[in-house]
């Protein structure tokens, strides 16, 4: 009993501080709630805030630059042809032009009384040639405009300064930026209390959809600024410390949930293992753990079973003169199931009776069907002082013949 009464004060030591736990965890995951509740109100409004900033993401031109590098390239592709083609095309004129020379020279030396067919009908279709309007449009106005085409921008009055274009920003040319550059020649102070007013009249703005929001990219990726991580880091560590501390919880209010057996007794006893020699093995039996039968030769344990839960059994057996037995009347057990794979045979399981003693002790191990096993066990978990009595088995809190 004295031995009993020192189980029954530590188990009351350790379910008290289960339930100081809580206590301390419960209050914990109300201030974590609030700590997350108030991490995610900063990453909304330095998002918010970002959003209104104007982000310069570097060597960025906006829509129009793109454009405008596109465009140079092209109409710098086709100068090129043009140039390419305009000198193909005098190459040629030059030699029509010798050519006709050669042959206005023959119309004009060659001696008609010489009776030269082949040269007769060159003259004649030289004739017919030179009478015939020619359909090139060639002008030389037009010439002049190719030239003025073909020079590379920049040199001539219609070339386009393709550098102002592609450099432009327009986040730049906003009216906001306007004002913003505006805000620069104030002192500091005045210049932050605007810079907040138009920040609040853009903010209302966006919001009600008249202002479109900055685009996305000013607020992600590489351009997010160092504030707006720190908050989002600030909220997914306080986060996980909620989960953490909610999950502790949880675990904690399940044990407590569970049977450790009258006063909570086993609590006591839950990290205690004994064992006992019997034929070729082993036995261990961990309270509210596993049972388990080692190989005295070697080889691989086997589990006979886990804790289930408690039950009776009513006995009617021998003590022996050391008091080791269960004697008679109703036990407290304790079942262990889904054990080890018994070849041709069930999940290995033991039923552990359990007798009052003053010493955690295996007496006895059985194996009453294959892979179904029986332990006899004492323990002062289980005694009680009855009416002046000596110590008697103690049935389950909930029966009330004990
Ligand atoms: C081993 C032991 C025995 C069990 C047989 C079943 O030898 O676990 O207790 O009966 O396996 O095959």
């Amino acid at each position: 009993m004295k031995r009993r009464k020192e189980l029954a004060a530590e188990a009351a030591k350790l379910k008290l501080e289960v339930e100081n736990r809580i206590g301390t965890l419960v209050a914990e995951v109300e201030a974590l709630e609030i700590k997350v509740k108030d991490a995610e109100k900063v990453v909304q409004d330095t998002e918010k805030s970002e959003k209104l900033k104007v982000i310069k993401g570097p060597g960025k031109a906006g829509r129009t630059g793109v454009l405008a590098s596109l465009a140079r390239a092209r109409v710098e592709e086709l100068r090129t042809n043009l140039v390419t083609v305009r000198s193909q095309r005098n190459a040629m004129l030059s030699r029509v032009v010798e050519l006709e020379d050669i042959l206005g020279k023959l119309k004009e030396e060659y001696n008609p009384n010489f009776n030269d067919e082949g040269v007769k009908t060159a003259v004649r279709a030289w004739e017919e040639y030179a009478a015939r309007d020619t359909d090139d449009g060639w002008e030389e106005a037009h010439d002049r405009d190719l030239d003025e085409i073909s020079k590379p921008d920049g040199e001539g009055d219609s070339g386009i300064s393709w550098g102002e274009w592609e450099t432009s920003d327009e986040a730049a040319e906003s009216d906001v930026d306007v004002l913003y550059n505006f805000s620069a020649y104030l002192p500091p102070s005045l210049r932050l209390w605007l810079d907040e007013k138009i920040s609040t009249v853009r903010q209302i703005l966006v919001e009600n959809g008249i202002l479109a929001a900055s685009s996305d990219s000013s607020t992600s990726g590489t351009t997010e600024s160092a504030a707006l991580k720190a908050a989002r880091k600030t909220l997914s560590d306080t986060q996980s410390s909620l989960s953490n501390s909610q999950r502790e919880l949880e675990n904690h209010k399940s044990d407590l949930a569970k049977d450790y057996g009258p006063d909570s007794i086993f609590r006591a006893l839950k990290s205690t293992c004994i064992q006992k020699d019997s034929g070729e093995y082993t036995y261990e039996l961990c309270f509210l753990g596993s049972t388990k039968q080692k190989p005295k030769k070697g080889g691989a344990d086997q589990n006979m079973g886990n804790f289930v839960s408690f039950g009776i059994e009513t006995v009617d057996e021998e003590v022996g003169p050391d008091g080791k037995g269960l004697g008679k009347g109703e036990r407290i057990t304790m079942k262990y199931e889904n054990g080890g794979h018994c070849w041709n045979g069930p999940a290995r399981s033991t039923l552990v009776i359990l007798a009052c003693a003053e010493k955690d002790e295996i007496w006895k191990i059985s194996e009453s069907e294959k892979c179904v096993y029986r332990m006899e066990v004492g323990t002062a978990a289980v005694c009680r002082l009855q009416d002046g009595a000596s110590a008697q088995p103690l049935k389950k809190e909930g029966k009330d013949e004990l």
